[in-house]
């Protein structure tokens, strides 16, 4: 059997129906005279339980909802491939892995952890990362995030982290959101959340896309050659368009302006061809080395710093097709962190173990029973064949009377395959112990990672983990709740973080009692760092806002729009009214966006060029003015030319603040465009130090 990048799509084809051309039909084939109106006695009377159509149309309808995933109800996902840079033969025998030309189909699903299905894209969350790779050799998922461990390091613990997470099962509230009495109270109970606890405060749980995120695999796992020798690996997910996220202010309001910020972002950039691409980097580790790390590999709470072990990167994941039906694919995917292939394999990573199980056991309540894999974004593309048989909505028809292994009435079949066939064979580790209910000495160290990862930021982030530690613990209404997080695993972690906490709150500043490691920095955990290598000349996919009204300055904005979208970004043209405005020149520029239906927080950027006229509009224009404090507020990129400036001036900005490009003299003049485009490529501008002074 031979699968190319897209194989799994013309297995889906199969199933796919379009209705054009056709006429409407019961769901037995039966074609239907009308749908307006249901059978009754006269034109006044009674309904007809005859009425075959209008029964049918209304029980489909009754049962269209399932329910929605317990965790990562809240997802988007899209179709692509996989495709190794150069064979892996020496270190794993998965098909997928030996040859660089080999594209290999894949369905991945982004999503939010603790939301239900309707809920905002831009909540503080973790973000799920979970890839299904249609190999050769059967399904292959690796479920992850965008984090790369984890709150606990037991699955039994689950239940436990999730319940106190998601809403209050008194009241349900609220929704999509950690910044509650009960997560924080169990936070405060659980010292090995700490180091979990920093990265979701992070800006890490903040992505500004999910195009522009990591992610993790988390557990160790192994990798397996064909000699049988086995190595431990971590997985990671490096974004093409490097890390970058939101502010906490700008998040709350687009959950507002528009909740599916994260999913609109991923489905409009593979419509326009800007296939989202990642890395797949591999941290290996021989077995050998293990005891030398220091680190224990089994507990997901712990990461292998970069500097210690590097990241190998291997091939690239390209997204390229959205879903053709969001039932059909992104909600009915059904991911199994148990979904291995020959070359890949566990470790006894007790959260990785348990996990084994409840993927696997969620679908039978989620998906409606055991056949679930028959579902045609669940089905492999490698042939299936076993003595399953039966239950709910079975699709495969199987032929023949043999279905018991050992038999002789079908020839035997279907047979086992030997290892060399393909057959799985697992590691054959070598385990030996007590039965208990217990964890190892090396689980025990909470903190000395949770204070690395806050002392590896930069000063900016750091300042936005203790803003979002006061954020959450200040709508926490339990006093002693608050104290304990701040007295139990704030000053384990670190000193300043304890203490700018605690004042914040109104708390005593407990007595430090930091546990600090061997490693106690790694830069590579930084997204400031991250951009030192970054392009300073390339914004690929970020969108700039422009403030227009009539007179604006028309030459500014061509050569501004040539340069943005020669640099790979996209400008937005925003306006009072739809419809046309008119520049400098007399000619009519079409509006993209009418200033009543956006806002600053859906932008990268915010442009607005001279003329005269445009910028006394402007200026009185309370929806112009609060747009471009807005950006200021939220560290974006401004550029203005000519007159423009003035509304800098209105809004109580500084033009020399930093990210602010301002030209007296238009465009054209003194590398405007290059010096704007250069700070859009940053991002975010951190160091304005009096944006609070700025209302939004
Ligand atoms: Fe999980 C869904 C990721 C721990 C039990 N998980 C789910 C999804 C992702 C993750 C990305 C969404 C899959 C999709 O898009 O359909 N989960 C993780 C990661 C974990 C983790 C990276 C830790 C390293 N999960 C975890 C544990 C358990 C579960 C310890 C249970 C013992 N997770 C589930 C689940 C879900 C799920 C209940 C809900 C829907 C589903 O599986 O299919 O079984």
């Amino acid at each position: 059997m031979s699968i190319d990048a897209r194989s799994k799509d013309e297995a889906l084809a199969r199933d796919r129906s379009n209705p054009t051309g056709h006429r409407m039909t019961s769901d037995q084939g039966i074609p239907i005279e009308n749908t307006d109106n249901s059978l009754r006695v006269g034109a006044r009377g009674p309904t007809l339980l005859e009425d075959f159509h209008f029964r049918e149309k209304i029980m489909r309808f009754d049962h269209e909802r399932i329910p929605e995933r317990v965790v990562h109800a809240r997802g988007s996902g899209a179709h692509g491939y996989f495709q190794p840079y150069e064979s892996l033969a020496d270190l794993t025998k998965a098909n997928l892995f030996q040859d660089p030309s080999k594209k290999t189909p894949v369905f991945v699903r982004f999503s939010t952890v603790a939301g239900s299905r309707g809920s905002m894209d831009t909540a503080r969350d973790v973000r799920g990362f979970a890839v299904k790779f249609y190999t050769e050799e059967g399904n292959w998922d690796l479920v992850g995030n965008n984090i790369p461990v984890f709150f606990i390091q037991d699955a039994i613990k689950f239940p436990d982290i999730i319940h106190a997470a998601k809403p209050e099962p008194h009241h349900e509230m609220p929704q999509a959101a950690s910044a509650h009495d009960s997560f924080w109270d169990f936070i405060s109970l659980m010292p090995e959340s700490a180091h979990m606890l920093m990265w979701v405060m992070s800006d890490r749980a903040l992505p500004r896309s999910y195009r522009m995120m990591e992610g993790f695999g988390v557990h160790t796992f192994r990798l397996i050659n064909d000699k049988g020798v086995s190595r431990f690996v971590k997985f990671h997910w490096k974004p093409k368009l490097g890390v970058h996220s939101l502010v906490w202010d700008e998040c709350q309001k687009l959950g507002g302006k528009d909740p599916d910020y994260h999913r609109r972002d991923l489905w409009e950039n593979i419509e326009k061809g800007n296939f989202p691409e990642y890395e797949l980097g591999l941290q290996i580790i021989e077995e050998k080395d293990v005891a030398k790390l220091g680190i224990e590999i089994l507990d997901s709470t712990k990461i292998i710093p970069e500097e210690l072990v590097p990241v190998r990167r291997v091939g690239k994941l390209v997204l390229d097709r959205n879903p053709t039906n969001f039932f059909a694919e992104t909600e009915q995917v059904a991911f199994c962190t148990a979904n291995v292939v020959p070359g890949i394999d566990f470790t006894d990573d007790p959260l990785l173990q348990g996990r084994n199980f409840s993927y696997l056991d969620t679908q039978l309540s989620r998906l409606g029973g055991p056949n679930f894999v028959e579902i045609p974004i669940n089905r492999p593309l490698a042939p299936v064949h076993n003595n399953q048989q039966d239950g709910f909505k079975r699709h495969t028809i199987l032929e023949g009377r043999a279905n018991y292994f050992p038999n002789s009435l079908g020839g035997g079949c279907p047979f086992m395959s030997s290892a060399a066939e393909g057959g799985y064979r697992h590691f054959p580790e070598k385990v030996d112990g007590e039965k208990l209910r217990a964890r190892g000495e090396s689980f025990q160290d909470h903190f000395t990672q949770a204070g690395m990862f806050y002392r590896s930021m930069s000063k900016p982030e750091q300042e936005h983990i203790i803003a979002a530690i006061l954020f959450e613990l200040g709508k926490v209404e339990r006093k002693e709740v608050r104290a304990r997080v701040v007295e139990q695993i704030l000053a384990k972690i670190d000193e300043e973080l304890v203490t700018q906490v605690a004042e914040g709150l109104g708390l005593p500043v407990p007595k430090p009692a930091v546990e600090k490691g061997k490693i106690d920095k790694s830069p590579a955990l930084s997204i400031e760092y991250m951009k030192k290598d970054a392009k300073k000349d390339a914004i690929p996919t970020r969108l700039v806002g422009v403030l227009v009204a009539d007179g604006f300055d028309a030459e500014d904005l061509s050569a501004t729009r040539a340069a943005i979208e020669k640099a790979g970004g996209q400008m937005v043209v925003i306006a009072k009214r739809l419809g046309t405005v008119k520049g400098s020149d007399g000619q009519p520029v079409m509006v993209d966006k009418s200033a009543l239906t956006t806002a600053s927080v859906e932008y990268d950027a915010v442009f607005v060029p001279g003329g005269a006229a445009s910028v006394a509009v402007l200026k009185k224009d309370a929806d112009a003015m609060h747009f471009i404090q807005e950006a200021y507020r939220h560290c974006k990129a401004i550029g203005v030319t000519r007159e423009a400036s003035e509304l800098l001036d209105a809004g109580g900005i500084s033009s020399s603040a930093p990210g602010i490009v301002a030209d007296a003299k238009g465009a054209r003049h003194h590398h405007f465009t290059a010096k704007f485009i250069e700070s859009i490529a940053e991002h975010r501008h951190w160091m304005r130090l009096d944006r609070n002074n700025v209302p939004a």
